[in-house]
């Protein structure tokens, strides 16, 4: 670790839950939204655990208000949501129409936010794609078609909210939507080699041409806001990236050296051209020119192409070389320690186990390598069986509970300790919701939905971070406290 420094939190550290649009909106035909790439999807047999879609999911679009309500009580300070695209322009293109209806729900949204005093955290892309544009041309995997149509995309939200909105992410999880969506086939598009899953796809190909295409949308949304938005509406944009600090298993050598190849696949791949300026070396080695190359224009609006780093980040994995599975740079992932015990408690999804100290490590590796202030805008746990437990114990998460006091604590200790420079904590998520292939097995929320009523109740772990958030501004607040804090 660094050398102990003190540093305190910065007066506008921003506090929130995150959530996005197909996760939560639902009314998925309702007031002129099109169709995106997960709504059919869903409604393949096989493609959710619970067979489940997400047309109604957490019926935000119609209980927004009952939602901002409940942000309101519990203090945030900033709320993470996301914007649909095919919601603001159906067909998606830039020659397409935009739907006013679209607009006008997120600015009646977003004004009601700032009305409550709540700073609006806007993600572009949160995976649903307008399907019209993976009919059309194949959505990602055309680079020249969809980096002009999410510009224009982008365009239209600066114009209609970038008055009101200040922080921006273009893409979130680049890794998810190239790797989940065109490798492994078990998000949509749901493309992959395995012909048992998908008709048509080449993992060994698509997944990168896709991260590429990402990146090069990403850079180029931000020369367009930093060019014609950002002198007059002062807001900062950036990208957010998932990643999960990776140790290694043992102090072989050959372990030591598996960890980085894993950080280089899961992070670096989109982190070191963004902040670096070009591809991991090892990327390179291992997938040769299956991975395109960036042209100098390309690497030109690439570059520092984000004022922060965005970072999701769940769980640590114990990272051992050998394997064959390329999406994890051919290195062997396990939670099992080298004398039999698990790394942490086992959360619903398999991924996802409890260990606060690599959150604390991997914020000092994220700093230390790309020098950039960190906005963590996704970190959270699915306590396991939560959805078969009656409503009185589930809403006592204490797996959940734990989760945040290790994450919270370790966050203190890398800004206290270490100084390492970050200003937001979101955890994941203000709602149980549609969780993507899992349906709605799998709940992440800090509220517990009942999705026959559609009611919310606030989990322990709810009134557990909202405690803590008001003793860390009544600790560690630089200048004056936070009135939002102290009610
Ligand atoms: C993130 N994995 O997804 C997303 O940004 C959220 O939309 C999602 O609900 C949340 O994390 C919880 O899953 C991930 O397989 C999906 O490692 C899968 C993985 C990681 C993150």
């Amino acid at each position: 670790m660094a050398a102990p420094q003190t540093r305190k939190l910065p007066k506008d550290f921003l506090w929130g839950f995150a959530t996005a649009s197909f996760q939560v909106e639902g009314s998925a035909a309702i007031g002129g939204r099109g169709k995106s790439i997960w709504d059919d999807f869903a409604k393949l047999p096989g493609k959710t655990l619970d067979g489940r879609d997400g047309d109604v999911a957490t019926d935000s679009y119609r209980l927004w208000k009952e939602d901002l309500e409940l942000l309101a009580k519990y203090g945030v300070k900033s709320y993470r949501f996301s914007i649909s695209w095919s919601r603001v322009i159906p067909l998606g293109g830039r020659d397409d129409p935009i739907n006013p209806q679209g607009i006008k729900f997120y600015s009646d949204f977003i004004d009601g936010l700032l009305a409550h005093g709540i700073t609006p955290f806007v993600t572009l892309y949160h995976w649903d794609l307008p399907q019209a544009l993976h009919d059309r041309y194949g959505g990602w995997l055309n680079k020249d078609e969809i980096v002009k149509d999410f510009t224009r995309y982008s365009r239209v939200c600066f114009e209609a909210f970038g008055d009101r909105v200040q922080h921006w992410l273009t893409i979130n999880e680049p890794w998810c939507v190239a790797i989940l969506g065109y490798g492994r086939g078990v998000f949509a598009p749901g493309r992959s080699s395995d012909r048992e899953r998908s008709p048509e796809g080449d993992s060994t190909t698509e997944p990168w041409i896709v991260g590429h295409s990402l990146i090069v949308s990403h850079a180029s949304a931000v020369k367009l806001y930093r060019d014609e938005f950002k002198a007059r509406q002062g807001g900062q944009i950036g990208i957010t990236l998932n990643g999960d600090w990776q140790m290694p298993y043992d102090d072989n050598p050959e372990n030591v050296e598996a960890a980085q190849h894993a950080l280089d696949f899961a992070i670096g791949w989109y982190a070191d051209p963004v902040y670096l300026g070009h591809y991991p070396p090892y990327m390179r080695e291992v997938l040769q020119d299956r991975l395109p190359t960036f042209t100098p224009e390309e690497l030109a609006i690439v570059k520092d192409s984000s004022d922060f780093y965005g970072m999701n980040t769940y769980t640590t994995n114990l990272a051992r070389a050998g394997g064959d599975d390329e999406f994890q740079g051919n290195v062997d992932y396990t939670f099992t320690r080298p004398d039999g015990t698990q790394l942490g408690t086992q959360a619903h999804c398999a991924w996802l186990q409890d260990y606060p100290q690599g959150f604390r490590h991997l914020l000092n590796y994220l700093w230390k390598k790309y020098k950039t202030p960190i906005f963590v805008t996704e970190n959270g746990f699915a306590v396991k069986s939560e959805n078969s437990m009656p409503l009185d114990q589930a809403l006592i998460d204490t797996d959940r509970v734990n989760y945040f006091r290790g994450t919270t604590a370790a966050l203190l200790a890398a800004v206290n300790e270490d100084g390492v420079d970050i200003r937001a904590y979101f955890p994941w998520s203000f709602l149980d919701n549609f969780e993507w292939a899992d349906g709605y097995s799998t709940r992440f929320g800090v509220t517990y939905v009942d999705y026959e009523t559609q009611k919310r109740y606030p989990k322990a772990s709810a009134k557990f971070l909202i405690e803590v958030r008001q003793l860390i501004l009544r600790l560690y607040l630089s200048t004056e406290i936070d009135p939002r804090g102290i009610s």
